[in-house]
């Protein structure tokens, strides 16, 4: 959306209008009080994690300075979170050294769909990664999410078009 040219991560977004109590920034150590881990069950198995657990990966992650974009939508009213992603930046030793960018963990309340929350933060970080000097960025994502990743440039590469994985 139109809204993404002047935003700014960690500010109030002066000109959404029709949802004036949302806002998007980087994730807080306090959102595990915000409900952060209930959203992510909306994308997965997510567990058991005590406020405790949830702190110190929020501080490895930290720690790992200029690695872990979390970045939330939180309905500034109901003081709840409502949508997520990560933009991960990887090192590599190719192209230069250079970065690779991932975007993880897309997520938006079930409540709040039908507002282009999704569309919203994946905009963000992928501006975010590029401004960031990634020389591309990739996700993985099931069949059904393939034509929304399609509409935000995201296609699978002719040739190259294979995620694999192995379960643990
Ligand atoms: C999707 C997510 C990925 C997430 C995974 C969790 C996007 C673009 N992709 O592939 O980030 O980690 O689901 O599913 O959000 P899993 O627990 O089965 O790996």
């Amino acid at each position: 959306p139109e809204i993404l040219k002047k935003f700014h991560l960690g500010e109030r977004h002066e000109t959404l209008k029709q949802d004036e109590s949302l806002c998007v920034r980087p994730l807080y150590m306090s959102d595990y009080g915000r409900g952060f881990l209930e959203l992510l069950g909306e994308l997965t198995q997510v567990g058991n994690i005590s406020e405790e657990q949830f702190q110190e990966q929020f501080n490895l992650m930290k720690n790992s300075h200029g690695t872990y974009y979390c970045t939330v939508i939180i309905d500034t009213i109901k003081d709840r979170v409502v949508g997520a992603s990560t933009l991960l930046m990887e090192r590599k030793f190719i192209r230069g050294c250079a970065w690779r960018a991932r975007l993880e963990d897309v997520v938006v309340s079930p409540d709040y769909r039908g507002k282009q929350l999704g569309k919203c933060i994946v905009e963000i970080l992928t501006n975010l990664g590029k401004a960031l000097g990634a020389y591309k960025m990739t996700l993985d994502c099931n069949d059904k999410m393939l034509t929304f990743y399609n509409q935000l440039g995201y296609a699978k590469e002719p040739g190259n078009a294979n995620v694999l994985s192995i379960r643990f």
